[in-house]
C-alpha cells in the first residue's frame, strides 16, 4: 500500500487579510524548477500563504506570483565557473530593479541554489564568485540585507528565489552574536561577502514569522567541527538557539536541512531528534553546502503556536 501523502506544511504569512491563497510551494518531490535539491526521505511540502488575491508576474528573467503584499519571484539560469559572477550580478540587479519597478521594496527571504559550488580554487572557487557578482548586483542600490540560503545546486543552474514585502509589512532583519556578520566575513573568505543577513521577522497586526536563514556550523566566522556531522550538527543548533532566543514566544513550524553525504541521513536524522528537541522532522535535502568542510546547514521558520 502506498503511504499516505504528506499534507503540506502550512507557513503564513503576516497580513491582514483572512483569505488565505498559497502564494508559491516548494514542493521537494515535484517541483525541481523551485528547488534543485533531492529530498531524501519523504518530506511534507511547504506552503507558504498569504491574504488578498493572488496574480501571476513575468517580470524580466523573472516569473512568480503576486498579493498585495508580497511578491515572490523565481528564476533559474545556466552557469558556470566563468559566467557565474556575471550571471549572478545581471540577475541580482534585475532581481531588485523588477521588484522595485513593482513596488515592493522589502527583501525578506532568498534561497540561492548555485552549480558545483565547491568547484575552483581559492577565489576563483563557484561559491565565491556567486558572492561577488551577487555584491554588486546589490551595488548601488538602497535594500536591506535578508535571510538567505546559499546552497548547492543539482546541475548546471544558478537557481534563485525571493520573497519580498511590500511597505506595509513591519520587517525587521537580525545578526547572531555568536557569529560574524555574513556582509563582514573577512577576506580570505573571497572578493566579496555573502550577502544576506542571519534572521528576517516579519509582522502585520497580531500575525507574526521569524525565518532563519541557512544556518551552520560557524561560531565568529571560523567553521567548527569539520569533519564530525553530529557536532555539526551540536554547533548549529547553538547558533539556532541564540536567534530564537530573540523571539521566545514563537516556535519553529517548519526546517530544512542541507545534508553534503546522503550517506549520512539516518546518523543526520538520529542527532537531529536529540539536538533539536521540540522542531518539526526536517525535510532533508541532498546538497553540497557553501564551505567545503560544512557537512550540514539548517534553515527554519518560526510563527506564533496556535
Ligand atoms: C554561512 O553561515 C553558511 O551565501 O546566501 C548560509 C546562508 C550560508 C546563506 C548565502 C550562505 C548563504 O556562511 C553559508
Amino acid at each position: 500500500m502506498l503511504p499516505a501523502p504528506m499534507r503540506p506544511t502550512n507557513i503564513q504569512l503576516p497580513g491582514l487579510g483572512v483569505e488565505q491563497d498559497a502564494l508559491f510551494e516548494f514542493d521537494f518531490h515535484a517541483d525541481p524548477g523551485l528547488l534543485s535539491a533531492a529530498p531524501l526521505v519523504p518530506a511534507s511540502a511547504e506552503r507558504w500563504s498569504a491574504s488578498g488575491a493572488r496574480r501571476s508576474v513575468r517580470a524580466g528573467s523573472f516569473v512568480g506570483q503576486c498579493t498585495d503584499d508580497y511578491l515572490f519571484l523565481h528564476t533559474s539560469k545556466a552557469a558556470n565557473a566563468t559566467t557565474l559572477r556575471s550571471t549572478s550580478r545581471d540577475l541580482y540587479a534585475e532581481l531588485l530593479e523588477q521588484a522595485q519597478k513593482l513596488g515592493y521594496h522589502q527583501l525578506v527571504r532568498i534561497w540561492n541554489y548555485v552549480p558545483d559550488i565547491n568547484a575552483g580554487e581559492g577565489d576563483a572557487e563557484n561559491y565565491r564568485q556567486f558572492c561577488w557578482g551577487r555584491a554588486e548586483g546589490f551595488d548601488g542600490a538602497d535594500w536591506l540585507l535578508p535571510a538567505a540560503t546559499g546552497t548547492g545546486s543539482a546541475d548546471g543552474n544558478l537557481y534563485v528565489s525571493a520573497l519580498v514585502a511590500r511597505s506595509g509589512i513591519e520587517v525587521r532583519h537580525h545578526e547572531n552574536p555568536r557569529q560574524i556578520s555574513a556582509f563582514q566575513y573577512p577576506r580570505v573568505y573571497g572578493p566579496r561577502a555573502p550577502s544576506f543577513a542571519r534572521a528576517t521577522y516579519m509582522r502585520s497586526g497580531s500575525q507574526e514569522l521569524y525565518l532563519l536563514s541557512g544556518t551552520a556550523s560557524i561560531v565568529n566566522h571560523e567553521t567548527r567541527h569539520a569533519d564530525c556531522l553530529a557536532k555539526q550538527l551540536e554547533e548549529t543548533a547553538r547558533n539556532v538557539a541564540s536567534l530564537a532566543a530573540l523571539y521566545p514566544h514563537l516556535k519553529p513550524i517548519a526546517v530544512r536541512c542541507y545534508l553534503r553525504h546522503a550517506e549520512d541521513q539516518e546518523a543526520c536524522l538520529r542527532a537531529y531528534s536529540t539536538t533539536f528537541p521540540g522542531f518539526p522532522k526536517p525535510a532533508l535535502l541532498h546538497s553540497a553546502l557553501c564551505r567545503s568542510d560544512l557537512l550540514v546547514e539548517l534553515e527554519a521558520v518560526f510563527a506564533a503556536p496556535n
